[in-house]
């Protein structure tokens, strides 16, 4: 018998995971999503069936025995996030899956690599531990030490598993027998927390011993710490908490469950002060060696107060942790003309410093961070405006000594470093990178350094801005989950990183603090009602409309329907509340309504304003026609046929009034501004007929102004829609100019990180005061353009997920070349094209189990080469000559394609 290469590669299916994640154990998703990759150095590759199969061990697993589930085989294209349909899976229960699949040739993989998911806690009966607390409630606006609990246990049997579940009120770290538990940061996370609190599940089968100690930290976090930049301080409780449950399971069978109870004891520590924004404070001389080992000498310590707390809100947590994921040395050491002593590290990054240090006992040393030095070179602090970010260390004068802090982070890229003993050795301090662990899935490069640091500035800025929530700032006292920044930012967010579990998360907080009228809040967990001014009302169009947004683009960039389902009561209530506000002439122009509008756009506080500032209602209105639409959509991909109809009405009535009140019979609209054409043009507001002429004013503004003059809403579709009316000269210019405003402006003043306006910093070094933050991702919007247009790798809205993909890469701008490359769930695309020596040479690689759609513009059929050969007749079969070029269907594989380059 002769093999082919796919049977002879057995392990052809690869890359197995449960709801995006490898092996997950201490989830509660009833029922699972499923997704693998194939892997094949063939073209063309499709999967046609596969077979799921699930069992309690891998030993069965593999025989095939005693299966808990199997799927059968099933005549399935699908490999992304198929659903579990096995029986109800119990609490803590793990279980081994593996998969094989045919291919289009009819050929079988061989079964999988097993793989495993594991459950939570799913009966809520089974939290026997108490919320254990120190008798230390805030009544005044003031930090207060950390905490610290323990307990000690004895085991005398040989354990085969062990998992703890840990959760607190305030943030915690957990440690067993002197270590800590797992490498996560900030747990159990931020949610809204008093409608949603998550615990963590570790294993620790290894950390134990036959007498062991658990120990574990709490400290205010966003729970009890400072919060928002109104001063509110203890906003979800005034008490700290802890609960712990360690589930060992021994060899003989039996089992048992330590809790935390009455019996734990807890004590102050060296921790004086530790607060998200303004740093901590630590005495060294304070630590309590060996406290969280058995054997410690707790007699002084209190015995904890049990504290009556929901635990039917307990859930598991389902985005990426918070870790440390990189560390970076400083770049120079500065001595600044106020004489102050600084670092740089050269990156504006989120996370701290960690500082060896040697001197006399009762000795303290203060690092203060800031993200820039003024245009004097001195350390500036102003923009951090109530965030002290300020780290003090009192030495115990035993030694070498090291520092990190545990409950605080700052974002800065400058260290001031005061009365540091003896000389500084600048690779004494180091920057400690922290985010939430989202993978890199997406890398833009081209021909052009500025370009390239622009691309950097907005990943950074996405790692910087991803703590667990998307903040809008991550320095000074804000560091808030705003919706608008949030929602303008999520498609250039899904190119660069993996991102699906981290909004799935987030818009369940999202849905849970809406208003019961629908109304979306401004910032999510939702940390504002209740308090005053236009801030805490929340329903800002283009803010709110993240309800909708959000998980659509999740739905695009992963093929994701159950986040769809699971956000559709919340989109619908906003789509509701729209319609409600605006209703019987379907305009939404109610004056008294607050939006913050085109956020921050060009010259928008002038009096002046010389043309940049869009009317808010005729925003409100689009954005309602978009939100409304794409709900219509929604209600159509997941087949909920009694709204498609009804809301695509309403769209369509939206749209007749729109057209009515804000575009004149000639096309030009009413807010004559570049957020208005990109707009109303990107969300298809304008009537067909009308179009060239909107476009042509549009093209007149960019021209006429030589820049952009957008803000928070039109950025993100200011380039997408040039493209889209043939103005790819024009996006070019905008992205190619270096005097202000521009994406390029900030770089030539060093930044290597996303402003929050056009002109944080002038070219005099001015730094404007108040709110201004050097690393705001939201124009960093720009990147999704960069990697659909000037990349040319793109979604295809139809078949979601990279299922289809749509290769069409628009060079332009002086650029010689452009790699896009995108880690889907089906594998590695690649997007790659390079001008050299009059050829246009492009390179694309389609995953096995996807198809794609290549344009390859100003090209002929006779004038492709292939792997620098003429192309094969059946390849002439899928390809089709049209107006731009030629247009290729393709199956999996990689592909390299030259042809003479098309003149201008
Ligand atoms: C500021 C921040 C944030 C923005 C709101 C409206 O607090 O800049 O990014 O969304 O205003």
């Amino acid at each position: 018998m002769v093999l082919t290469a796919f049977s002879i590669k057995k392990a052809q299916v690869y890359q197995l995971v449960t709801e995006y994640k490898t092996n997950p154990i201490g989830i509660d998703v009833l029922k699972p999503r499923l997704s693998w990759q194939l892997n094949s150095d063939e073209r063309n590759v499709i999967q046609t069936a596969y077979e799921i199969r699930v069992a309690d061990s891998k030993v069965n697993l593999q025989e095939g025995k005693n299966l808990i589930w199997t799927s059968g085989k099933v005549e399935s294209d699908q490999s992304v996030n198929v659903i579990y349909e096995g029986p109800k899976l119990q609490s803590m229960q793990r279980v081994y899956w593996q998969v094989r699949v045919w291919d289009n040739k009819n050929r079988a993989s061989a079964w999988s690599t097993p793989a495993y998911w594991e459950m939570g806690i799913l009966d809520k009966a089974l939290w026997t531990a108490s919320y254990i607390a120190m008798n230390d409630i805030t009544t005044e606006k003031k930090s207060h030490p950390s905490q610290y609990f323990r307990t000690e246990f004895q085991t005398n049997k040989t354990i085969v598993s062990a998992k703890v579940q840990a959760t607190s009120l305030g943030v915690y770290e957990l440690y067993l027998n002197g270590k800590k538990v797992g490498n996560d940061l900030f747990t159990p996370g931020y949610t809204t927390y008093n409608k949603r609190l998550q615990y963590q599940t570790y294993d620790v089968t290894n950390m134990l011993k036959d007498n062991n100690a658990i120990g574990a930290i709490v400290g205010d976090g966003w729970y009890r710490g400072n919060i928002g930049w109104k001063g509110d301080y203890a906003f979800y409780g005034n008490q700290l908490a802890l609960l712990v449950q360690l589930h060992i399971n021994y060899a003989d069978g039996s089992s048992e469950t330590i809790v935390s109870n009455g019996d734990w004891k807890v004590s102050y520590g060296p921790i004086l002060e530790s607060d998200m924004y303004n740093g901590e404070k630590y005495d060294a001389r304070l630590e309590m060696d060996g406290w969280n080992q058995n054997g410690f000498d707790d007699s002084n310590w209190k015995k904890v107060d049990i504290l009556n707390h929901s635990k039917d809100i307990l859930v598991a947590p389902q985005g990426p942790p918070v870790r440390a994921t990189e560390e970076i040395k400083t770049k120079k050491l500065i001595t600044t003309p106020k004489g102050e002593l600084v670092l740089d590290l050269g990156q504006n990054i989120v996370g701290w410093a960690r500082m060896k240090v040697k001197g006399p006992k009762g000795h303290k040393v203060t690092l203060k961070f800031a993200e820039v030095l003024d245009k004097d070179g001195n350390f500036y602090t102003k923009n951090l405006r109530a965030a002290e970010a300020k780290d003090s260390y009192i030495l115990k004068g035993e030694g070498e000594e090291i520092f990190e802090p545990h409950f605080t982070s700052h974002g800065f890229r400058y260290i001031q470093v005061i009365d540091y003993p003896g000389n500084l050795n600048p690779d004494a301090i180091i920057g400690i990178v922290i985010h939430s662990d989202i993978s890199p899935t997406g890398s833009f490069t081209t021909s052009d350094p500025m370009i390239n640091q622009l691309q950097s500035n907005i990943q950074w800025g996405q790692r910087d801005n991803f703590l667990d929530i998307p903040t809008d700032c991550p320095q000074r006292d804000e560091r808030a989950g705003w919706t608008g920044d949030a929602q303008v930012f999520s498609m250039t967010a899904a190119f660069n990183f993996d991102v699906a579990t981290f909004y799935t998360k987030w818009l369940k907080d999202l849905a849970l603090d809406q208003h019961d009228n629908g109304s979306v809040t401004n910032v999510v967990p939702d940390i504002l009602t209740g308090g005053e001014g236009v801030s805490a009302k929340g329903g800002a169009t283009g803010w709110a409309d993240a309800a909708v947004i959000i998980p659509w683009t999740v739905y695009q960039s992963y093929g994701d329907k159950r986040v769809l389902k699971e956000q559709y009561a919340s989109m619908k209530g906003w789509v509701d509340f729209m319609a409600q506000k605006s209703g019987e002439d379907y305009l939404w122009n109610d004056p008294k309504h607050w939006h913050w509008g085109d956020w921050l756009a060009y010259d928008a506080d002038k009096p002046d304003y010389n043309g940049s500032v869009t009317e808010k209602d005729l925003i409100a209105t689009a954005y309602a026609y978009y939100s409304t639409s794409l709900f219509s959509e929604i209600a159509k991909v997941l087949g909920r046929t009694e709204d498609i109809d009804k809301y695509a009405q309403q769209a369509k009535n939206i749209k007749k009034a729109f057209v009515q009140e804000y575009v004149t019979p000639n096309g030009r609209l009413v807010s004559h501004t570049q957020t208005a054409y990109a707009m109303a043009l990107s969300f298809n507001l304008i009537p067909e007929n009308l179009k060239e002429k909107s476009a042509e004013y549009f093209a007149q503004d960019v021209k006429k102004f030589g820049h952009l003059t957008t803000g928070f809403l039109g950025t993100p579709l200011l380039c997408t829609t040039l493209s889209k009316i043939g103005r790819d000269d024009l996006a070019f210019m905008l992205l190619n100019r270096k005097e202000f405003p521009s994406w390029l402006y900030p770089i030539t003043m060093g930044a290597t990180t996303i402003w929050e306006r056009w002109d944080t910093q002038k070219p005099d070094g001015t730094i404007i005061e108040g709110m201004n933050s050097f690393n705001h991702y939201s124009y960093g919007a720009i990147g999704e353009w960069l990697y659909t247009h000037v990349g040319g790798l793109r979604i295809d809205p139809k078949n979601p997920g990279y299922k289809h993909i749509i290769f069409d890469p628009h060079p332009g701008g002086g650029l010689t070349a452009a790699k896009a490359e995108f880690i889907s769930l089906y594998g590695k695309i690649k997007s790659d094209w390079e001008i050299k020596d009059g050829e246009f040479h492009y390179e694309v690689t389609i995953p096995a189990n996807t198809t794609a759609s290549v344009t390859l513009s100003g090209a002929t059929s006779e004038n492709i080469k292939l792997n620098s050969a003429k192309l094969k007749a059946e390849m002439q079969k899928n390809l089709k000559q049209t107006q731009q070029g030629v247009q290729l269907e393709l199956g999996s594989g990689t592909y390299r394609f030259s042809y003479p380059q098309p003149a201008k």
